[in-house]
């Protein structure tokens, strides 16, 4: 049985202030909701107070980063370690995001450094992956996504899948308010879930929660986490309102 997990990728939004209100605000919204995992994940800037907001609170939410680099330390300027995100309090890393690869440069080599960094110092990846519209149209999706798994996931073991979280987000549905229909959407993640099976083995493909995102809603969230093998979203935009994200999270269970 997994159980659901609802992740917010804040993306570049939110100030310490506006962090900490909106956790306090989305407490009090999904207090006594069980039978789903919260994340948020806010900007570097704000996770240690973050943290410290959902710890004198208690409750149910837990803390994620949206990104970090592979070496423990060193000259990388404008790079945060996985120590320094364990530090802060973090238990989960959205790890090659679209907007990461598209913007930044990340590649599924650099994505699985990441991966192995993050395993080894106790932080759950959560590996994006997803085609781009072109890839879609021209029917190699899942030509793309398996080049994705195989490579951010290399050299891993079944165990470590098993814990993990992947997020299946087409690129054509990011911020765009146009969402994969949740049959398109469980389809790919059936695949993906296959493909573990494959590289990996049944038991951690059984395990592995595999996220859809891409313009997930309060409206549409029932229906996407309805399908068997969608087992939770990664949400942008209608994660940084907390009735909006509470609204999703409520309708995951
Ligand atoms: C996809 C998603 C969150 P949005 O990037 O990772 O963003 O829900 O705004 O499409």
């Amino acid at each position: 049985m997994r159980v659901p997990i609802i992740a917010g990728n804040w993306k570049m939004y939110k100030t310490v202030g506006e962090a900490v209100n909106f956790v306090r605000e989305l407490a009090g919204l999904v207090a006594g909701v069980s039978g789903v995992e919260i994340v948020v994940c806010p900007p570097f800037t704000a996770l240690a107070v973050v943290a410290a907001q959902l710890h004198s609170q208690g409750g149910n939410i837990a803390l994620g980063a949206q990104n970090m680099y592979w070496e423990n330390e060193g000259a990388y300027t404008g790079e945060i370690a996985p120590g320094m995100l364990k530090e802060a309090g973090c238990r989960y890393v959205i790890l090659g995001h679209s907007e990461r690869r598209q913007y930044f440069g990340e590649t599924d080599v650099t994505v699985n450094k990441k991966v192995h960094a993050a395993l080894a110092h106790n932080l759950l990846p959560i590996v994006c992956v997803g085609e781009r519209l072109e890839e879609r149209e021209s029917g190699t999706t899942e030509e793309v996504v398996r080049g994705q798994v195989q490579g951010s996931l290399a050299g891993l073991t079944a165990q470590q899948v098993a814990g993990l979280v992947v997020a299946y987000e087409p690129v054509w549905a990011i911020g765009t308010g146009r969402t994969a229909s949740a049959a398109d959407a469980q389809q790919v993640n059936m695949f993906i879930r296959g493909l573990l099976s494959d590289l990996f083995d049944e038991a951690a493909a059984g395990a592995v929660r595999i996220q859809y995102g891409g313009s997930v809603k309060p409206g549409n969230a029932a229906e996407l986490m309805a399908q068997p093998d969608i087992d939770g979203a990664l949400v942008g935009g209608a994660s940084l309102q907390a009735d909006s994200f509470a609204g999703i999270i409520k309708n995951a269970v």
